[in-house]
């Protein structure tokens, strides 16, 4: 089966969109140009990867049915493993025969460090830019150590970056890169944000940093406030 690099991204973005993901595509050389080498992916340059976002949707249009075939009393993450459920899936219905490698945000190596970068994929990607304090001109924190935070143009801070799909038999040598938004363009505007996610991120409000079109729901926000080991019992209830 011949596969173009928009095709694997159409009928990926087929299987995936009603159930409220997103998928970008990027080139393997895109991430590691800016990565450091420890963090690099080993493959050709001009492989074609996608990143794969949850919406603040996924959670009623694919988590909540999810849940209704579950065994509780087995599963170690409930969202991770919908995630893990649709995307295998998406994968064997879309790409039969197919090489794919499949990466998930919360997968480590050997080594613990995570098996690729979410959010500078995610920028990379175009998907949603990656505010560090790099991104910010003589920045006020001295020797502290500052998380940075994808924005997302739609969803400000209410997404996840949830895999990294790799096709090794796809190259795509005449894709060009997009910059994601800058939605949060001022200096002080990033400022508040990195405070906000690196010093109040319980409080949500990092998340807000832009006007969002949508957020989690309230039967949302309640699961993710609620500490992970209490989870199974919040939706046994
Ligand atoms: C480990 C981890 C943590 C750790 C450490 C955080 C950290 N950033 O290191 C802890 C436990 C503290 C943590 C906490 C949280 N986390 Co966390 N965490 C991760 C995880 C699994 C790996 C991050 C990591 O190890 N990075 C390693 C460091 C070295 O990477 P880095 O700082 O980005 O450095 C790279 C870039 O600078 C890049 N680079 C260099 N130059 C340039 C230039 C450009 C243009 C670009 C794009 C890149 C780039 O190169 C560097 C590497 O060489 C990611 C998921 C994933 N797989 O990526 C989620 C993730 C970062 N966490 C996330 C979140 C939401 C949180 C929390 C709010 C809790 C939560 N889940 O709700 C808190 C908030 C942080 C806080 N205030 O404490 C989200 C962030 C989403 C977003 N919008 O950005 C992620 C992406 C998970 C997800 N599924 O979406 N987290």
């Amino acid at each position: 089966m011949e596969l173009t690099g928009g095709g694997c991204e159409e009928r990926l973005r087929r299987s995936l969109s009603s159930l409220g993901f997103e998928i970008y595509p990027l080139k393997i050389s895109w991430y590691n140009a800016v990565v450091s080498a420890d963090f690099s992916l080993s493959y050709p340059e001009d492989t074609l990867a996608l990143v794969v976002l949850s919406s603040p949707g996924m959670f009623e249009r694919a988590f909540q049915p999810f849940l209704k075939n579950l065994d509780l009393e087995n599963v170690r993450d409930p969202i991770d493993q919908c995630v893990a459920h649709h995307v295998t899936w998406a994968v064997r219905e879309e790409f039969p025969g197919q090489r794919v490698d499949v990466m998930y945000d919360y997968e480590v190596l050997p080594s613990r460090k995570p098996k690729f970068l979410a959010q500078s994929a995610a920028h990379v990607a175009g998907a949603a830019y990656y505010y560090q304090r790099r991104d910010v001109t003589s920045d006020p924190w001295g020797e502290k150590k500052m998380f940075g935070v994808c924005i997302h143009p739609r969803y400000g801070g209410w997404f996840a970056v949830r895999a990294l799909l790799v096709f090794p038999d796809v190259t795509l040598p005449e894709m060009l890169p997009k910059d994601p938004p800058d939605c949060v363009p001022s200096r002080e505007k990033r400022i508040e944000l990195l405070e906000r996610f690196n010093f109040s991120w319980k409080d949500w409000s990092y998340r807000d940093i832009i006007a969002v079109e949508e957020r989690y729901s309230e039967e949302q926000k309640a699961y993710f406030i609620t500490v992970p080991a209490e989870r199974l019992q919040l939706l046994k209830k």
